[in-house]
């Protein structure tokens, strides 16, 4: 099956995406996402200048010669868009692989090693009443476990907190939005907040939540200490894991579980974390870390240390990298969680997909492929709209992470 055509296809039904689709001369074509936030074009400029030409007139098959000639071939490694770029090639044939196969992406892999991915919604309120409504909400609607983010009094823009009705969406201007954040509000209400969600809703639930990065490690065993009576599924990103050492001095302090990974791109950014026990759950996804098969390898590294998988889902990854991620969920051995933030109707509607939720677990479906297509006449409807994240600054204005 040779490669004849590859297009870049940007779109934005709500916020904006980029695909990837693959043609091959049999007529079997493959989709995979590559959307990067905010920094969009650079993955389209590098896909559409560096890649596709060197993609034509392969064999669609050989997905792993095709991952090294890529990833080797660059002669500059790694890198979020890099692998961004890899990862969209990547899961685009391995779509093609299983649909020539005439099976779900998942039984090419090795079949279900379960009967469901569990997965969690988010909870987003401007106060901890809110916060507190908003769990109920999505417990009505079957979730088992639940990430939750609540507006801190006196701090502007906190992280996490929607606007309208259920949808999170950070990336909301051309130029990056400025919010506040101020840590010692922060560490001494997110206590209060999950006393109260405990309260009301009980020990069964499962509650995560995502610091964003903003602590200092010392600051981070604080905080994941005076969670621990309220028993959280994890404490995501609670400082940043360029100095993976620092996580010595979180873990010192505090058993609540750790999930940290979302930005990081290939198995050398998880390789301390993972080697020395430091986290509990790798965060690393599908379309950020270099596709199915080089997610297939970080699990692995992650099974022999018992870290278990929890990719990244919000809505800035399409349902592209939604799909690919639940047959890869489904089978591998080491699964932890899934995020799962819906997308809009408008997404939806412009990737029709076979994934469906029951009962708190999401499945892919038996569609052969991931399991998910692009209407391609819809999504020209919706024309890319130049979008970045916000940035965050400390009461005297120093720059901090967002
Ligand atoms: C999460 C993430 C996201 C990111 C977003 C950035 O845990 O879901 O932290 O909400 O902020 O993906 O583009
Ligand atoms: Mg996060």
């Amino acid at each position: 099956m040779i490669i004849r055509n590859a297009k870049v296809i940007i779109c934005s039904p709500g916020r904006n995406f980029v695909t990837l689709k693959i043609e091959t001369d049999q007529g079997v074509y493959g989709i995979g996402d590559a959307t990067l936030n905010g920094r969009e074009k650079a993955v389209v400029a590098y896909l559409e200048d560096h890649v596709v030409p060197l993609l034509i007139g392969r064999d669609a098959s050989r997905i792993e010669d095709i991952w090294q000639a890529l990833y080797r071939g660059a002669y500059w490694r790694r890198g979020p868009i890099t692998m961004t770029a890899i990862a969209a090639v990547d899961t685009a044939l391995w779509d093609i692989k299983a649909k020539a196969a005439g099976m779900p992406l998942y039984q090419l892999l090795g079949g279900a090693s379960r009967n469901g991915v569990l997965v969690y919604g988010h909870a987003n309120g401007a106060d901890i009443a809110e916060t507190v409504d908003q769990v109920g909400r999505y417990k009505d609607m079957g979730y088992r476990a639940i990430r939750a983010q609540s507006g801190i009094p006196g701090v502007k823009g906190a992280y996490g907190v929607g606007r309208g009705d259920m949808y999170y969406e950070p990336a909301d201007a051309i130029l990056p939005t400025e919010t506040l954040w101020d840590t010692s509000s922060y560490v001494t209400f997110a206590p209060k907040l999950f006393e109260a969600i405990r309260n009301e809703h009980g020990d069964e639930i499962e509650l995560l939540h995502d610091v964003h990065h903003r602590l200092s490690p010392i600051e981070a065993g604080r905080l994941g200490k005076s969670l621990e009576p309220y028993r959280l599924f994890w404490m995501e990103d609670c400082t940043s894991a360029e100095n993976q050492e620092a996580f010595q001095l979180v873990r010192q302090h505090t058993v609540t579980p750790l999930a940290v990974g979302e930005i990081f791109n290939s198995i050398h950014d998880c390789r301390e974390l993972i080697q020395n026990q430091l986290i509990d759950y790798i965060r690393a996804t599908v379309v950020h870390a270099g596709g199915i098969t080089h997610m297939r390898q970080i699990a692995g590294l992650a099974a022999l240390y018992q870290v278990r998988t929890g990719c990244h889902g919000a809505t800035d990854l399409s349902p592209a990298s939604m799909g690919a991620a639940l047959h890869f969920d489904l089978w591998v051995p080491n699964f932890g969680i899934q995020e799962y933030m819906r997308h809009s109707e408008e997404t939806d509607a412009v990737f029709p997909h076979s994934y469906n939720f029951e009962d708190g677990y999401l499945h892919p479906g038996e569609t052969p492929g991931i399991g998910v297509d692009i209407d391609e006449k819809l999504a020209a409807k919706y024309p890319y709209q130049p979008r970045q994240l916000p940035i965050a600054r400390l009461r005297d204005g120093t720059m901090w992470n967002w």
